[in-house]
């Protein structure tokens, strides 16, 4: 199905490179969130997107060790941007704009700064994981996505209105955040982030040897303010973890319970455990004063065995990823070295706190599934997907039959298994990890490709694959190689995302550059084609207009430090320009009617052009200036 709004989307980008004004104004007209859902292609659940026909869904991926994150329409699996959050991006110019540097330095603690002070200025590599959405009332609300950095032990947000990251943070106290997962009711407050290593606390160099100063430590952050507002340390390391649907309980798996430091000590003993965190608990210890401080003002509470804002159930081997029911009752605990997957019945917790159950009672199914448990999904039908990672599969389960089985009951929970293209991690449904779970589309992250693929080399790439899940049986519909490593990912409905299609001049991310440029006496950007000197310090303002920028060129001198900034004033959709300045490594993304900037020191003189590098105009090549430096 076709509607009127999609329709005047193509009408727009096919005339944009005219540049006429008429189709200005329609442009904003295009836009996901305006376009009815069709029903007649959720009944047949086909993968076909036709040439020109819009996805249903939005995917979020995480880039893993690219450090990015990217976004896919499905059920087509085309991939429509990237996100640059950890890395260095030459094509936007993240990482090297003013704005973006801002973005990525500004919550580093004051240990980094300093590390970090003669080799850039902050890290440029990233391992992306966990990407989640913000939650109201158990469901996508559209507005951020939080994924963590396990390289550098940082979360960033994304906001959705921009698809752009606004904040970043790094954690103290914790080593390498991998578990990450905001609370779903009853409107995302925290934003739960597993430290996953055990580092001495404090780490300060004086311990290697003493295992029991060694700590893993849990942090809730508020996702709002982005500021870590508690953390509390536990017994093992921490892996993955997810947050219930009443807002009162974060579960996370906790492998290494020998706490030892060498492989052979960390896998030696039968059993790990789950974690369960009681929110309200924490949050009365921290009233009551019950917490030490280390690196950072952060209240660090003790959630070592005993406490009572913990309890730890008892998991086979090395459990690993967490998942919660889209009803609410259950967690799964995925076995990885154990073939279960361990069901915790959340009604069961409060119990649990109470001491009125033993820990292993809270758990009521524990179906044998295969080999490598990793992950689990749902289709908000009772099933649920696990991948199975030595097994190259995916099984679909029955969640109650599991429950009845664990209870005695002579029924097979095993609905159907289907083979996947290698070694799947993670996996994800459709809305699955919310209360809409709608049970068409599950993904399956498949770690190796192996001969998937023409030879690409000694790096291969990964494998990704779409699977029908409407029907009884599982159907894989797509598959397709993909660049490092689709850790995970989300689908989330594209009636809940509301992209922008230009910026705001209001734009939180550079107003402090319309602050500047008023000090220094522009007040409308839109005319700014004014090089201001202060000092050794100059300051270029200039506006882009396709195909022109409003500076023609500017000169300085040999030594100055130079800021450009550039105001894009087109306001038509899609219309992006860009600002290289050859031979200086500089290059940055100005969208419509975007302001940005960078700064760099003019020690090479002569002429060197600056030109657009987005396509933008049939004059496009055009798109240029000059800077001349002047020798001192
Ligand atoms: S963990 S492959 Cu980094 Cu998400 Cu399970
Ligand atoms: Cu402006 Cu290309």
């Amino acid at each position: 199905m076709k509607d009127d709004t999609e329709k005047m989307t193509d009408v727009s980008r096919r005339s944009l490179l005219g540049g006429s004004a008429v189709v200005a104004g329609l442009g904003v007209v295009g836009g996901a969130s305006m376009l009815p859902i069709s029903s007649a292609k959720a009944a047949s659940n086909s993968s076909e997107v036709a040439p020109g026909d819009l996805d249903e869904y939005y995917g979020f991926w995480s880039g893993g060790q690219s450090g990015e994150v990217r976004i896919l329409g499905l059920p087509s699996m085309r991939e429509l941007m990237r996100i640059p959050v950890f890395n260095r991006c030459s094509a936007t110019g993240w990482g090297q704009t003013n704005e973006s540097r801002k973005i990525i330095t500004e919550n580093m603690l004051p240990r980094e700064t300093e590390f970090w002070k003669d080799k850039g200025g902050f890290p440029s590599n990233g391992d992306t994981h966990h990407p989640h959405m913000s939650f109201t009332d158990g469901k996508y609300d559209g507005r951020y996505i939080w994924v963590n950095d396990k390289a550098n032990t940082r979360v960033a947000r994304i906001r959705c209105d921009i698809m752009k990251v606004d904040k970043i943070i790094s954690v103290p106290n914790a080593a390498d955040i991998h578990g990450l997962r905001p609370q779903k009711f009853p409107k995302t407050k925290y934003v739960f982030a597993n430290g996953e290593h055990r580092v001495p606390l404090p780490n300060d160099g004086t311990v290697l040897d003493d295992p029991s100063q060694y700590h893993a430590v849990f942090s809730a952050i508020d996702g709002e303010k982005m500021e870590v507002a508690w953390q509390v340390i536990v017994d093992g390391n921490l892996d993955n973890v997810d947050a219930d649907y009443q807002g009162k309980y974060a579960v996370a798996s906790c492998y290494n319970s020998e706490e030892g430091v060498t492989l052979a000590e960390m896998t030696e003993n039968e059993q790990d455990w789950a974690v369960v965190f009681d929110i309200a608990a924490i949050e009365a210890g921290i009233a009551a004063g019950d917490f030490k401080k280390y690196e950072g003002d952060v209240p660090v509470l003790d959630g070592r065995k005993g406490s009572r804002y913990t309890r730890y159930i008892p998991i086979s081997n090395s459990p690993h990823g967490v998942n919660a029911s889209p009803d609410g009752k259950y967690m799964m605990v995925n076995g990885k070295l154990s073939p279960t997957v361990s069901v915790i019945e959340m009604a069961k917790v409060p119990d649990l706190f109470a001491d009125k159950i033993k820990p292993r009672d809270a758990i009521v199914a524990e179906p044998e599934l295969g080999l490598g448990p990793l992950h689990t999904a749902f289709d908000g039908r009772g099933n649920a997907y696990t991948t199975l990672f030595l097994d190259s599969q995916v099984c679909k389960w029955d969640i109650e039959k599991a429950v009845l089985a664990y209870a005695g009951a002579k029924v097979d929970p095993i609905v159907d298994k289907i083979d996947v293209q290698y070694q799947p991690g993670h996996n994800h449904t459709s809305m699955g990890e919310t209360r809409e779970a709608d049970g068409k589309w599950l993904i399956s992250l498949n770690k190796f490709s192996k001969d998937r693929y023409i030879n690409v080399g000694p790096l291969k790439p990964e494998s990704e694959q779409l699977i029908d899940i409407s029907g009884d049986k599982m159907k894989i519909v797509h598959d397709g190689p993909t660049f490092a490593e689709p850790h995970d990912c989300i689908i989330v409905h594209r009636s809940v995302v509301n992209p922008s299609q230009v910026y705001e001049r209001s734009e939180p991310t550079f107003a402090a550059l319309l602050e500047q440029a008023k000090a220094d006496g522009i007040e409308d950007m839109e005319d700014a084609d004014t090089v201001i000197r202060d000092g050794n310090k100059v300051r270029v303002y200039m506006y882009s207009q396709a195909p022109n920028f409003s500076l023609e060129k500017f000169t300085v001198k040999q030594g100055d430090e130079v800021t450009v900034i550039v105001t894009n004033i087109d306001d038509v959709d899609d219309l992006t320009h860009g600002f290289t300045l050859s031979n200086y490594g500089v290059a940055m993304e100005i969208g419509p009617q975007q302001s940005a900037s960078v700064t760099f020191t003019a020690d090479s003189p002569g002429v060197h052009w600056f030109y657009c590098q987005w396509f933008c105009h049939a004059l496009h090549m055009e798109m240029r200036g000059r800077m001349l430096v002047e020798p001192k």
